[in-house]
């Protein structure tokens, strides 16, 4: 039977760039999103092109009750999830504490801890059940440090570092792995989203230089999945080579 990883956030970015490599090394998938036609197409172009199953769920990982109950209504035999990836998140707005958006703090505490919290809980019953497991869990550079104007995004990611520290700790007697993954700069739609649909900004955060691509976070999160049984990353930052530090980019 073939292996399941369940990927958060896979209609764009890191996490549709995962299911392609973890479908390439022919994994069976549970992709998960709000938009339910980006999932579906994503998931007839995967089965067409690597012969692997793809189950969607579409729902918004900030309801907790939707969440617990859409995870918990799949078959059995997806239950038996190898790898869950938590990468559905997002930052809203850039602004200084003082000038922030309570709405905009609470999408993001709502989405990158609580529903992060929420799939993990079922899921990591589910790996406890299953003697076995490995939790990938999207962090930033910004959880590593915090930059100008980016106090509550940089919050939740240090959330984000702190709930993968404590995860480890809780499921070790479960043989099941926990890593933190902490990029720098990728050129997804994050941007755009951060600065609602603002193209020219976001566009600018990525001016000459070479950002990270999806692919490049996706393959990395694919090298510590695809260590030997004994072996654990307990996090793994990864930069642009043009980016020293969160707020250090060489641009030409
Ligand atoms: P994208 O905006 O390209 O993708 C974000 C994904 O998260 C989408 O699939 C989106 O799906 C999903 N998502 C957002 N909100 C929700 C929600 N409430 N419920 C369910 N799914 C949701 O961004 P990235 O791929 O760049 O980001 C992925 C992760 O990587 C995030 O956690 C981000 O913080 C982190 N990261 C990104 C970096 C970057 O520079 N891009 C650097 C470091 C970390 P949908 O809208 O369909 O719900
Ligand atoms: C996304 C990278 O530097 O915009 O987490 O916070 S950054």
């Amino acid at each position: 039977m073939s292996k399941i990883a369940l990927i958060t956030g896979a209609t764009a970015g890191i996490g549709e760039a995962c299911a392609h490599v973890f479908a390439r090394e022919r994994y069976d998938l549970i992709l998960t999103g709000r938009r339910n036609d980006r999932l579906e197409k994503l998931a007839s172009q995967l089965n067409a092109e690597y012969n692997v199953e793809v189950a969607t769920a579409a729902f918004d990982v900030r309801e907790r009750e939707e969440t617990i109950k859409i995870l918990e209504d799949l078959p059995d035999e997806w239950k038996k999830v190898n790898v869950l990836i938590n990468n559905a998140g997002l930052s809203q707005g850039l602004d200084p504490i003082q000038n922030g958006s309570y709405q905009d703090w609470e999408t993001m505490i709502d989405t990158n801890i609580k529903g992060l919290l929420y799939v993990t809980k079922v899921v990591s019953n589910w790996m406890v059940n299953n003697g076995s497991g490995h939790i990938i869990n999207l962090g930033s550079i910004a959880g590593k440090e915090v930059y100008p104007n980016g106090n509550v995004y940089c919050a939740t990611k240090h959330a984000v570092g702190a709930l993968s520290d404590g995860m480890r700790i809780d499921l070790l007697p479960h043989g099941i792995k926990v890593t933190a993954v902490h990029p720098g700069a990728v050129e997804t739609e994050f941007s755009l989203v951060r600065f609602k649909g603002d193209e020219a900004r976001a566009k600018k955060v990525y001016d000459g230089f070479a950002p990270l691509t999806a692919v490049d976070v996706a393959e990395t999160i694919w090298f510590a999945v695809s260590r030997p049984a004994h072996v654990n990353i307990n996090e793994l930052t990864v930069m642009p080579t043009a980016q020293a530090n969160a707020t250090t980019i060489f641009r030409k």
